[in-house]
Parts: structure tokens; C-alpha cells; sequence
């Protein structure tokens, strides 16, 4: 070949390449969440952030040091664009100087513009290094969403203890309403080979303050605790200590009849938690779990719910249940978190009623390392409920909300569902305990009956999916949940829109944009599947509409049982005249609830059976009503979709693309559960729907 050729076939194989690997670094496939660490586009804060920071000194070489250097090579090399110089002793001005201060907490943090040795530093000192952890993490932050650091006096501390996710992930790489992929964990490949991704996992994670993962499903399998598997668990513990988070698992209550103990005590003929042989057996398997992991967080409880096992079987209480736990890892340090998510049929007719009924008569009778977790709603994380009761009745016994970051009931990872305004109206939710002013969120954090332990957690929407959640959008809810487990006060907005600037977009007309676009999700979400308080109407998968469904194993798992549609109206009388759950909340809530008239529309049948042509506050009957509310749900996915065709120019392709296709479906699904529904009920109203509504 003639070299002028070869040199033309060099130079085009030279440019393939180059457009390859420009494509290849402009696409974005979700992997790196919120950290992405862009380089910072505005040259003004640029220069700033360059002047304010040029130098780093972290004193100090612990494991969790030096996962706080690692970061900030990454994130300030990343906006800053250049190399960032460590160093032992703050030498010049812009140093940025990291050091524990024992007057402040564990995990609390102050971030300062200070001079030290007559240099200008910024300085993030906190009473541990897991502190600094979270300080390096706002810090950048901070700069990922173009804030100030001049002037800085900021001081945080997280207002819950403990900051868990809850995976619902089987031994066999299954995950009980997981909608992004397989488990994270690789059992099999435990505890000698260590995936990489448990460390992004974890720095995911500490950037948002989470301190905890429950590793496995409440429904859980013995297997967890054998030998071999501790042993695999403890390879985990090790990744995700020096990022704060502990390890926690789900126990199954008949474990002591299930398995011998390392010093071969069991299989027992019985779990009776007042057996002395099954707290023998606890004991024993507690001690062998902290020999393999010694910071190991505690138990999960699902017991006596679904089909699991748990004390009743041994005609003992969920206090005593608990109790054998929390003294077998209470020498440890361990807590047991123990489910209120229990409906005994028997308990009463209402399934919304039982577990207020079955927890309030033990309130003074479990030990001190025990929280009685409780789902944000009294029947199971539906669109939405009112809250669940045993928020701020139970006084001695600190409750921890579970909330549910995976999207079971609101379109798994195919709808573009924004949690955090949700998880806000609970969390802002007036409980009156003790007067006015015991919201949830004071509740959840012990300041209204002064409870010493206090929790929170997230039943994870994580996976292994290449962008962790399925749908890109999903990332800002697990965002959300740690963001706001760590400061209940943030905003659904200010979350969102930090959100968009570190993982989508700096231009500001593009952050209000997709903002807007994502406050009104939940609305509409509820308003296509189950508007003016109607729930449980979907289909067994969970995921489709299934108002006509009646039959099943259980009564309280068919939409009909919920929704009682028949020619007279529509609802669940939850009033004084029905099943009275009204009276499970404080006044006002209990006469503001009960009253058909003031009962808000939003929770209206939740509590109350409703004619079809009761006058709405809006002056439109029920029937209309309804039939308005399902076509603001579908009209807002459809105008959501044409304003994300709007950002084409202002976001990465491959999300756009991605996003896009999710859209689509979410149309046609919508439109889907709008029709099932109207055309189920209309069987009951005979009423036609509004003109106004079909033509908008
Ligand atoms: O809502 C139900 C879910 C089950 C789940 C259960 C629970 C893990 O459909 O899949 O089981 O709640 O929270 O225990």
C-alpha cells in the first residue's frame, strides 16, 4: 500500500475512534447517581471555587480518611478540572483542612471559612471521622449545585439515629418488589471475590447520611444465618464500615428450630421466645454474629404477618417477641427494629384497624433497644393514606416509620413518580399527641414523647441494573429518603431541584423545568389510580388497575373489599357509624375525619361511603368529581411527556432516550388505569362521564 493511502486509513481509523470515545463520554448511563462531579461550567465560580480551594490537608488516617481523600480527588479534580495537592500542614491560602473536634458529635458536622496560621481556610471538623465523612460529602455538594463558599457557618447533625435501607432481596439474587434488576449482593461469588459496586453503593449512600442496610427480605430465609453466610456478610460489613454504614439482617422468627448454633446448640423442638433453651439459643447465635461482625447493626422483625412465623404461634406477644431479641444483642450494642405491619383478620373486620389495636396494649412493655417500626400508612403504602395511627399514640416505645422508596404501588421503575412531596405530607402531618405541633416528623425523631432511640427507613429501589433503579428518575427517591432521613425540614423542592443540578443539568430554566415537572408526579399518580382517598385498586401484580377484582385468598387483599362500590356510592365507612378507625386518631383528626363534611376530599373515601351524586366542596357531584380527578391524572402524564420533548437539547442523550421511552409507556398506562376504572365504577353510578372532562 502506497503511504499516502495507509496514512488516509490511519487518519479515518484514528477519527472512528475519537468520535467513539467522544460519544462514549457524553452519554451518561446513570451509573454514577448524584456524583458525577462535572467540571463546573460557569467560569466565574470556577475561578472562585478554584481560589477557595487549591490545597487539601485531612488530618487524620483512618479508613474512613482516606475514603474522605479518595472523594475529594475525585470531586475536586472533576469540577475543579485540575489536580488538587494534599498535604500534611496547611501551608497557603485556600486549604481546605479537615480534623476531628471532640466537642462536636459523632456524626455531626460544621463547615467554616476560618484563617488558621494566618491562611484562609475552609474547614470541616466533626467529633468523628464518619462526621467528616458527611461534611466532605456537603461540602461538595455544595459546589455540584454552584452555592457560595464564602461566609460559610454551617453546623448539621442528623435529627434520626438510625438511617436504614431496607433491601427486600433474597438469597437467590431475587428481589421482592424490586423493579431494577437482580440483588446487589453476589452471594455466590461472597465472601472471596468483592464486587466493586458494594463500595459505590456504600459512598452512595454516606453521601446522603444513610447508616444502615438491612441486607436481606423481611420475608426472610434462614440460610443468613449460618456460619458460611455470616462469614459472607461480614466481607460486606468490611466494605461499608469506613463509610459509616452498618449491617443489619431480617430474622425469621423459627430460626432457633431451624438450625444448630456454632456451638451446637438447636435445631429446638420450638422458638417460644420465653423458652429457656430458644434465649439459650439467641444468645449463642448473637454472640457467634458479633465475633464475625462486630459492629453489627441488629434485627428486622417480620412476625406474624403474611404467613411468617412469630411469637403468637407460641400464644406469646410481639413484646415478648422482641424482648428475647433485643436481649440477646443488647450486650452488643444491636437494636431490633420490630414490624407493625400486621392484619390478623381476627383483630377486627378493618384491616386498617389491627395494628394500632394489636400494638397500643404493649406500649410499656418492650426493653430500650427496641423500635416498632411502622409503615407511613395504616394498610400498605398505597399512593396514598392517611398516617398510621400509632404515630404519636405509642408513648414509651419510639416508632420508626418504614417508607417504601421502590414504587410497588405506584408503577415500579416504568412511572415517573417523585416521592419526596409524599413522604413531606406525612412526615408534616399534625398528629396532636401532644397538642399541636407533634407532626410525624417529631414524633419519628423522639422530640415529642423524648423516646432515646430513633429510626427511620427506606424499603430500598436499588438493583443492579447498570443506573441502580431501573428508571433514571427513581434515583432522585432514593436521594430523597436519605436526604430527608437526615434533615425531615428539607423541602420537597430544594431536594429536587439539588437533585437535577447534581445529576441532570446546571441551566437554570432546565432545573425549573423538570422541577415543576416533577412536583406534580404524586398528584397525578394518585389522581389516574386512586383519587379522593379510594386504595388498593390494582391488579395482583400490583402494578395495573383491578377495581372489579373481588376474589382471593384473603378478602382484605381484593379492591372490592377497599373500595365497595355498589349502586349507592362509593367508599369505606371508616366513620364512627362504620368500622370507627376514626377513633384511632387524636382530636381534631378523629371529628374532622368522621364528618363527611370536613373530611378532607383527599382522604374523603378512605373514611366514608359516598352517594354518587354527593355535593363536592367543588360543587360537582361524586360521580363527576371522580371522573375529573382520573383526567387531570392522565392529562398531566401526557403534558409531562411533551415537556420532557422540550429538554432534548439540555439533557444527556442517553437519559433523554431512556426517559423518553419510559414516558411513553407511562401514557398508555395511565390512560389504562383511567378507563378500567371509570368504566368499572360507571357499572355502580350509571352516571355518564362529563363532556368537559372527554373533550379537554
Ligand atoms: O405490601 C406487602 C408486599 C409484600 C411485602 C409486605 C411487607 C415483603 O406486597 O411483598 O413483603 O408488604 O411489607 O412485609
Amino acid at each position: 500500500m502506497k503511504p499516502k493511502k495507509m496514512f488516509k486509513i490511519a487518519m479515518l481509523a484514528f477519527i472512528i475512534l475519537l468520535c467513539g470515545s467522544i460519544n462514549h463520554s457524553f452519554a451518561d448511563d446513570g451509573y454514577d447517581l448524584w456524583l458525577k462531579y462535572n467540571k463546573i461550567s460557569d467560569s466565574q465560580k470556577l475561578s472562585e471555587y478554584q481560589a477557595a480551594i487549591s490545597s487539601v490537608v485531612v488530618m487524620g488516617d483512618s479508613p474512613t480518611c482516606k475514603v474522605i481523600k479518595d472523594e475529594l480527588q475525585k470531586g475536586l479534580s472533576g469540577m475543579l478540572g485540575k489536580d488538587i495537592s494534599f498535604s500534611d500542614s496547611i501551608e497557603k491560602d485556600g486549604t481546605l483542612a479537615i480534623y476531628t473536634l471532640k466537642e462536636l458529635g459523632d456524626e455531626e458536622f460544621i463547615i467554616k471559612n476560618l484563617r488558621v496560621d494566618d491562611k484562609d481556610c475552609i474547614i470541616i471538623a466533626s467529633g468523628k471521622d464518619i462526621g467528616l465523612l458527611y461534611g466532605t460529602f456537603d461540602l461538595l455538594r455544595m459546589m455540584q449545585t454552584g452555592k457560595s463558599l464564602d461566609n460559610l457557618n454551617i453546623s448539621s447533625k442528623p435529627k434520626i439515629q438510625i438511617r436504614v435501607l431496607n433491601h427486600w432481596d433474597n438469597r437467590n439474587g431475587s428481589i421482592e418488589r424490586g423493579y431494577a434488576g437482580k440483588s446487589l449482593w453476589k452471594w455466590d461469588e461472597l465472601p472471596d471475590t468483592v464486587d466493586s459496586r458494594y463500595t459505590d453503593y456504600a459512598r452512595a449512600n454516606a453521601s446522603l447520611g444513610i447508616n444502615g442496610s438491612v441486607l436481606n427480605n423481611v420475608n426472610s430465609d434462614a440460610v443468613f444465618f449460618t456460619t458460611e453466610y455470616l462469614k459472607k456478610i461480614a466481607k460486606l460489613a468490611d466494605v461499608f464500615r469506613p463509610y459509616g454504614i452498618k449491617v443489619y439482617l431480617s430474622i425469621r422468627y423459627t430460626l432457633p428450630s431451624q438450625m444448630k448454633t456454632e456451638n451446637g446448640i438447636g435445631p429446638l423442638q420450638t422458638a417460644d421466645p420465653l423458652d429457656p433453651t430458644v434465649i439459650e439459643w439467641w444468645k449463642d447465635k448473637a454472640q457467634e454474629i458479633y465475633k464475625y461482625i462486630p459492629d453489627f447493626g441488629g434485627f428486622l422483625v417480620k412476625a406474624n404477618s403474611e404467613g411468617q412465623p412469630g411469637p403468637q404461634d407460641y400464644d406469646k406477644t410481639h413484646a415478648d417477641g422482641a424482648n428475647l431479641l433485643a436481649d440477646a444483642i443488647a450486650p452488643y450494642g444491636g437494636i431490633v427494629m420490630y414490624r407493625a405491619f400486621v392484619y390478623d383478620p381476627d383483630v377486627d373486620p378493618d384491616r386498617a384497624k389491627r395494628a394500632y389495636m394489636e400494638f397500643m396494649p404493649l406500649d410499656e412493655q418492650f426493653k430500650s433497644n427496641v423500635l416498632v417500626q411502622a409503615k407511613n400508612g395504616p394498610v400498605d403504602f398505597q399512593p396514598r393514606e392517611p398516617v398510621q395511627p400509632l404515630f404519636g399514640a405509642m408513648v414509651h416505645t419510639p416508632v420508626m416509620a418504614e417508607l417504601q422508596v421502590t414504587q410497588e404501588y405506584l408503577g415500579w421503575s416504568t412511572h415517573l413518580v417523585y416521592l419526596a412531596p409524599m413522604w413531606k405530607e406525612y412526615l408534616e402531618f399534625d398528629t396532636y399527641a401532644k397538642g399541636e405541633g407533634s407532626t410525624m416528623a417529631k414524633v419519628i425523631d423522639g422530640s415529642v414523647h423524648d423516646n432515646k432511640l430513633t429510626g427511620i427507613a427506606g424499603v430500598s429501589n436499588t438493583g443492579d441494573d447498570r443506573n441502580w433503579c431501573g428508571h433514571f428518575f427513581a434515583q432522585s427517591n432514593w436521594f430523597a429518603y436519605g436526604r430527608l432521613a437526615w434533615d425531615h425540614e428539607l423541602t420537597a423542592e430544594e431536594i429536587a431541584e439539588d437533585w437535577i443540578k447534581m445529576s441532570i443539568t446546571t441551566d437554570s430554566d432546565a432545573i425549573n423545568t423538570i422541577k415543576t415537572m416533577m412536583m406534580g408526579t404524586w398528584e397525578a399518580c394518585i389522581n389516574y389510580q386512586e383519587p379522593l382517598g379510594l386504595h388498593h385498586q390494582m391488579d395482583n401484580s400490583h402494578y395495573g388497575p383491578g377495581p372489579q377484582i373481588s376474589r382471593a385468598s384473603r378478602i382484605d387483599w381484593t379492591p372490592a373489599y377497599y373500595n365497595k362500590a355498589d349502586e349507592n356510592g362509593i367508599g369505606f365507612d371508616r366513620s364512627s357509624t362504620g368500622s370507627d378507625f376514626t377513633s384511632q386518631y387524636f382530636s381534631p383528626w378523629k371529628e374532622i375525619f368522621d364528618n363527611i363534611e370536613t373530611c378532607p376530599d383527599k382522604y374523603l373515601l378512605w373514611f366514608h361511603h359516598v352517594a354518587w351524586d354527593y355535593k363536592m366542596k367543588s360543587g360537582r357531584t361524586l360521580w363527576d368529581e371522580l371522573c375529573v380527578k382520573y383526567y387531570e391524572g392522565t392529562d398531566y402524564v401526557e403534558q409531562m411527556a411533551k415537556t420532557w420533548e422540550s429538554m432534548k437539547d439540555k439533557v444527556d442523550p442517553e437519559i433523554f432516550d431512556h426517559v423518553t421511552a419510559k414516558l411513553n409507556q407511562h401514557v398508555i398506562d395511565s390512560a389504562k388505569w383511567r378507563d378500567t376504572c371509570i368504566q368499572y365504577f360507571q357499572g355502580f353510578s350509571k352516571m355518564p362521564i362529563p363532556e368537559s372532562v372527554k373533550n379537554n
